[in-house]
């Protein structure tokens, strides 16, 4: 065949990963840092229906592998990678040996995800892609036919397909497909990680037998013979660490998959290996069921293998089954004589390989293989090399207890980890079978705490009658225009919240601090019997003198003989609820004092709010003196004009909205336009 007639791979070789699975590639790049490559093995991958980047660990180093959405973009973005690694999941959807579970996608499944191909359209797709040069399938299931299709293709092209069902094949040293050889630990201990003089190739016991033969696999005579095999690769991986344990290493490992058409077979690697000068020898392991096997039978007759072969063909066991066994996947079906193991194992010993008695003889033989090469001076001693130490992720570290790392945020007041969430503590069903309102939920999550019924009716109460005044007020007016402007929800609240401040009901918190400072300075003196101190009066020509207005006193609409209604609501709710109101009273006298002045200069709802939150903070006991510096100092309460305005500057985007409104263009005639 025109089968690649050397090597495969080298220490720069570059391969697209067609679907995206994070473990496999992390396990490439982990075994590129480990033989110290310095690019990475993975050049690009291609996930159907998504491009950008997946980020992904290059030894210490992050790196962001492109992701591609067609085969076509990711062979022209990286021209030099010529490796295809094929981990197609999804099976053909159209076509006669179709399932059940496959006609469950179809109806499950959004259109977009029509867009994967099935592992063998998408292999063909990378066959006929100039670039590539050799595809790895890894993917079970693919109908015959279509490799069929592949084969030839690949063989009038010059390329080279290993599988389909196969877990890949490694170079030592040098490149990985997927999941070959396992975990990083066992690739160390097989040290994979350097070139050593061996060329292995095995037609893997297939990862299916234990599932369809239960009642096989629980025959102890079955596991004593080995038959019983665990997972995919399980078989080929076993080999590596005999190779390592009684030669040099291996050179390059090649599974060539277990269906009955491979896409490259035993022998087409064996005589590969024959052509690359660092392989020394061949170790062979094959497979009951198929005729892969007379291939290398037929090659080592016509003498076209001059290094020594060492093979076993697995599944002896078969015989001592009355029945057909089927070795899981469809290339290990012992049908007759010729195709079983005995049979093959025979003919392998007859054409001149090395064959042992047993599986378990098969390691002897390796090893007495390899010394007589050291003895007949072929082989040179391989330079060891200590391969670096890859980073443990970080949360398998955190989880061996290993290390410890510090959190980025602290957070005190809820909790989400656990089956319900909790608000300070209180789960949310608490909450709701309580009764409990918004009030209590501001109270657990502003000051970590419940407080009594009057204080949350209090609360709930500033919430009800700051939440809107009228379409005029600055807020609402921004988020009105900004609604018809086109603009969304969010954006036409905030735009009505950017002007809450210090004239506009963000006053509530210098309120609280001016009328706080002004009246305990007059009550301590008023203790220690000094006859300083801010009386009212004082207060507010002390404020006129530094130029700064009294927070919470003055309103654009609101007169001495037309009063703020809700500060009045809120002073009648309190003289009867709360245990002490001097601090309002002190406002209350503060305001006499302004409208004496100017009628316009009325207490407004910021100077109510933030004077009676000061009498809820200290009548309550429900705070320390400390406790009420520091909410007065960081400003808790103008969190509660924010949070009650946000429902009527919700209602004002809405209602323009439904309205229709246009974009406002303020009128020419309403402005002074001067030099
Ligand atoms: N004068 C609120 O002023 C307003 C004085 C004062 C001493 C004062 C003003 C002010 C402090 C901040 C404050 C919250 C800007 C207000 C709210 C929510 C709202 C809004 C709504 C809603 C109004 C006229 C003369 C001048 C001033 C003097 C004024 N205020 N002196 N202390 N506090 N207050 N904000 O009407 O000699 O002529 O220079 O800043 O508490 O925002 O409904 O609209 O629910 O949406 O523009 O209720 O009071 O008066 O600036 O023409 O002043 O009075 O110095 O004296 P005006 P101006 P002079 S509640």
């Amino acid at each position: 065949g025109a089968m690649a007639t050397g090597q495969l791979f080298s220490k720069t070789t570059q391969a697209l990963f067609y679907n995206y699975k994070q473990l496999p590639i992390q396990r490439m790049l982990d075994f590129d840092f480990l033989c110290g490559r310095e690019t990475p093995s993975v050049a690009g991958i291609i996930n159907p229906g998504s491009e950008g980047f997946q980020k992904l660990f290059f030894g210490q180093e992050e790196i962001a592998i492109p992701v591609h959405s067609t085969i076509e973009a990711a062979s022209a973005a990286h021209p030099t990678a010529d490796v295809f690694i094929n981990f197609a999941s999804f099976r053909r959807l159209v076509g006669p040996s179709r399932n059940i579970s496959d006609a469950y996608f179809l109806i499950l499944l959004p259109s977009y995800l029509f867009d994967f191909l099935s592992a063998a359209a998408s292999s063909m797709a990378a066959l006929k892609q100039p670039t590539i040069r050799v595809v790895a399938i890894i993917a079970e299931g693919v109908p015959e036919s279509d490799t069929k299709q592949l084969i030839a293709y690949a063989k009038a092209n010059n390329k080279v397909v290993i599988g389909p069902a196969t877990v890949g094949g490694i170079q030592a040293g040098a490149f990985k497909i997927g999941d070959t050889a396992g975990t990083i630990d066992n690739i160390i201990q097989c040290k994979l990680y350097r070139p050593g003089s061996v060329g292995f190739v095995s037609k893997s016991v297939s990862d299916h037998f234990k599932a369809s033969h239960p009642s096989l696999c629980s025959l102890s005579l079955l596991q004593a013979i080995r038959c019983d095999n665990g997972h995919k690769g399980g078989m080929s991986n076993e080999l590596y660490n005999t190779i390592a344990r009684v030669t040099d290493g291996i050179y390059e490992g090649i599974a060539i998959g277990g269906d009955v058409f491979p896409g490259s077979t035993l022998s087409d690697h064996v005589l590969r290996f024959n052509n690359i000068p660092q392989v020394k020898m061949m170790v062979v392991l094959g497979e009951l069921g198929g005729r892969d096997e007379y291939s290398l039978v037929e090659a080592l007759k016509q003498e076209k293998i001059n290094k020594p072969v060492v093979a076993w063909v697995s599944g002896t066991c078969a015989r001592l089954f009355k029945s057909e066994v089927q070795f899981g996947h469809a290339g290990a079906k012992s049908g007759g004589e010729m195709e079983s193991a005995q049979a093959k194992n025979e003919a392998l010993r007859e054409a001149g390989a090395v064959v042992p008695t047993s599986f378990e003889a098969f390691e002897g033989a390796i090893k007495e293989t390899f010394e007589k090469l050291v003895e007949g001076g072929k082989i040179t001693a391989v330079k060891e090399v200590i391969p670096p130490q890859i980073p443990e992720d970080l949360n398998t570290a955190i989880k061996s207890g290993k290390v410890r790392a510090p959190t980025h945020i602290i957070s005190t007041i809820s909790d989400d980890r656990g089956e319900e969430p909790t608000y300070a503590g209180v789960p949310m069903s608490s909450i709701v079978e309580q009764g409990l309102g918004v009030g209590d939920v501001i109270s657990l999550l502003w000051f970590k705490r419940s407080l009594p019924r009057y204080c949350t009716r209090f609360i709930e109460i500033c919430i009800m009658l700051c939440a809107d005044h009228g379409p005029c007020v600055s807020g609402a007016h921004n988020t009105i225009v900004t609604a018809r402007a086109g603009k969304d929800l969010v954006s036409s609240l905030v735009s009505g919240l950017l002007t809450i401040g210090p004239r506009f009901g963000g006053a509530i918190d210098d309120a609280a601090r001016y009328f706080k400072d002004a009246y305990d300075k007059v009550s301590c003196n008023v203790l220690l019997s000094v006859p300083e101190g801010l009386t009212p009066y004082e207060f507010v020509e002390s404020m006129k003198k530094k130029g700064i207005r009294v927070p919470g006193i003055g309103h654009r609409i609101k007169r001495g003989d037309n009063r703020d209604q809700r500060v009045e609501l809120l002073q009648r709710f309190a003289r009867s609820n709360f245990p002490s109101v001097k601090y309002m009273e002190y406002a209350v006298e503060v305001e006499t004092y302004t409208l004496s002045k100017a009628n316009n200069l009325v207490m407004n709802v910021d100077g109510a709010i933030g004077s009676l939150f000061l009498d809820l903070l200290a009548g309550s006991g429900m705070f320390t003196k400390q406790e009420i510096e520091e909410i007065v100092g960081i400003g808790y309460l103008n969190g509660l004009f924010v949070l009650a305005r946000s429902i009527g500057l919700i209602g004002h985007t809405f209602d323009q909205k439904r309205l229709k409104q246009p974009l406002y263009r303020h009128p020419w005639e309403d402005v002074l336009y001067t030099k």
